[in-house]
């Protein structure tokens, strides 16, 4: 069997504590430890020296190759092209949109270090699996480097349409480089169908071929969609373990009966944070009977603390939470408790049981893995409702949930509180058909479809080559 070597920005080396690791993490280690290989990236460090070769460390089948990253570089790499141009580009967000040619040209170097590292760790039957949109160049870079082996790509972010990705001065290259894989994954149809929007514009000249495949720049390649899943059963698993933990316990007494809604996002403007905060405040002032019965917890962990957008955000929330509870709490209430730090997974899973209420109001998401953990983390018996933005991946599959705008102040507001007022039966029924879809189409689902669409690919090159 091929071994499969995983390429992403960072590389999650599983901890010794015994904690769960959560999202695209476990499909990757599940992929790894099924068929054997390396998991190769940054190792989160940055040196004033240039990177060295990487590190090896090797658990059972699976051999974890990091390296290290100039700062500087990293400061344009990461912070600047990725987080601070592609991020809200792919977001549709060009209200946050910067382009700086410095900071491209410091993406297309990590790129061709990434290569250039990497290229020597690999065997002539490997398959490759890069992840995210860190690395778009990279499948370019190792073909130029002689590379042969099946490469695919997965987007775990939205793909936009053509005229919004053409805000990018290079986005022909964008294009050209996606075109070097012969696997492109994207999560949702409509990212695939803005895929090939782009890539039949006259500047790739591609098309599309009557088995969905793209031919463009003299290559074909496979492009599709994979929704990305979860456990199921693990969620459920430490939702149930943690229900009876020392802070679930705190949480539940804090509450006096009170119903939780709950929200767990990276402190990220494509959340909609603060409109999903003006939303409750309006719940709050439409629905006065809200008060003093309802309490919103917002889980919000800082991140791209480099990116200067990340930390306006920041302050932006602060500024509204300080205004809802200052106009609305009571001495022995506050409508809106703001907790900016990550927690174990465990007790999250346990947390969203305890809520009434999931609160996923993004303006943007590639999927959003918050709102499928929410709904495999509730007792069947006595679920709690789903609120989600219709601009969420996860909304073309969860469409039980109720659907919201997020834009819509007024509306997300209604559908807090239709899901606060929903009724036991509506509510198991809504669960039970949004449960389906998640057991049908989870991590493992996923994942495996992925692979065996570029083992094929493999096979197909091997057969012309014959
Ligand atoms: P993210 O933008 O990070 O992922 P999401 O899909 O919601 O968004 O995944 C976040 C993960 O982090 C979840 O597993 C969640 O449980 C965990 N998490 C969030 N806040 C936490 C906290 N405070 N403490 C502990 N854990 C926390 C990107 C894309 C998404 C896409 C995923 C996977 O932006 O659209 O769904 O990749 O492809």
């Amino acid at each position: 069997m091929s071994r499969l070597i995983t390429v992403s920005n960072r590389v999650a080396i599983p901890r010794d504590d015994g904690k769960a690791a959560g999202g695209l993490t476990v499909g990757v280690m599940a992929a790894l430890k099924e068929h054997g290989g390396i998991w190769f990236g940054w190792n989160g460090r940055t040196t004033d020296s240039e990177p060295h070769d990487p590190q090896l460390q090797t658990d059972g089948n699976i051999t974890y190759a990091t390296i290290n990253l100039n700062r500087r570089e990293f400061e344009a790499y990461y912070n600047g092209f990725s987080n601070d141009t592609l991020w809200p580009l792919f977001h549709y967000l060009l209200g946050f949109f910067h382009f700086d040619r410095q900071n491209f040209e410091a993406y297309m170097r990590v790129n061709a270090l990434f290569a250039r590292k990497l290229v020597p760790l690999l065997r002539p039957d490997d398959i490759i699996w890069v992840h995210d949109y860190h690395l778009i160049p990279l499948a370019a870079e190792l073909r130029r480097a002689g590379v042969t082996q099946p490469i695919g790509f997965f987007l775990h972010v939205p793909f936009p349409d053509y005229d919004v990705l053409r805000a990018l001065p290079d986005h022909e290259y964008l294009i050209r480089s996606l075109c070097s894989y012969d696997v492109v994954g994207f999560h949702t149809q409509r990212d695939l169908h803005s895929f090939q929007e782009c890539v039949t514009q006259p500047l790739a000249g591609g098309h599309v071929l009557t088995d969905g495949h793209v031919r463009a720049f003299g290559r074909r390649l496979r492009a599709d969609v994979y929704p990305i899943g979860i456990d199921v059963d693990q969620c459920a698993h430490m939702a149930d373990a943690h229900a009876d933990d020392g802070a679930v316990d705190r949480l539940r007494s804090s509450l006096h009966g009170r119903r939780l809604m709950i929200g767990v996002d990276r402190l990220d403007y494509s959340k909609g944070l603060p409109e999903r905060f003006r939303a409750y405040e309006r719940l709050l002032e439409h629905y006065p009977g809200n008060r003093k019965q309802v309490v919103l917890m917002q889980i919000a962990p800082p991140t791209r603390t480099g990116v200067r957008t990340y930390a306006e955000i920041r302050e932006e929330l602060e500024g509204i939470a300080g205004h809802i509870n200052g106009r609305f709490a009571e001495v022995d209430w506050v409508p809106l408790r703001y907790l900016n730090k990550g927690y174990d997974r465990g007790l999250l899973m346990a947390i969203y049981r305890l809520a009434r209420v999931g609160v996923v109001t993004p303006v943007r998401d590639g999927m959003n893995l918050v709102a499928k953990e929410y709904v495999a983390a509730q007792n069947p018996e006595d679920p709690g409702a789903l609120v989600l933005s219709t601009l969420a991946g996860a909304a073309r599959e969860l469409d039980a949930a109720v659907l919201v705008n997020p834009y819509d102040t007024d509306g997300v507001a209604a559908g807090m509180q239709k899901a606060l007022e929903m009724p036991l039966a509506e509510r198991r029924e809504r669960h039970d058909d949004m449960l389906r879809i998640l057991r049908r189409n989870d991590i493992n689902t996923w994942r495996t479809r992925f692979v065996s669409h570029l083992q094929a690919a493999g096979a197909e090159a091997r057969a012309a080559d014959d």
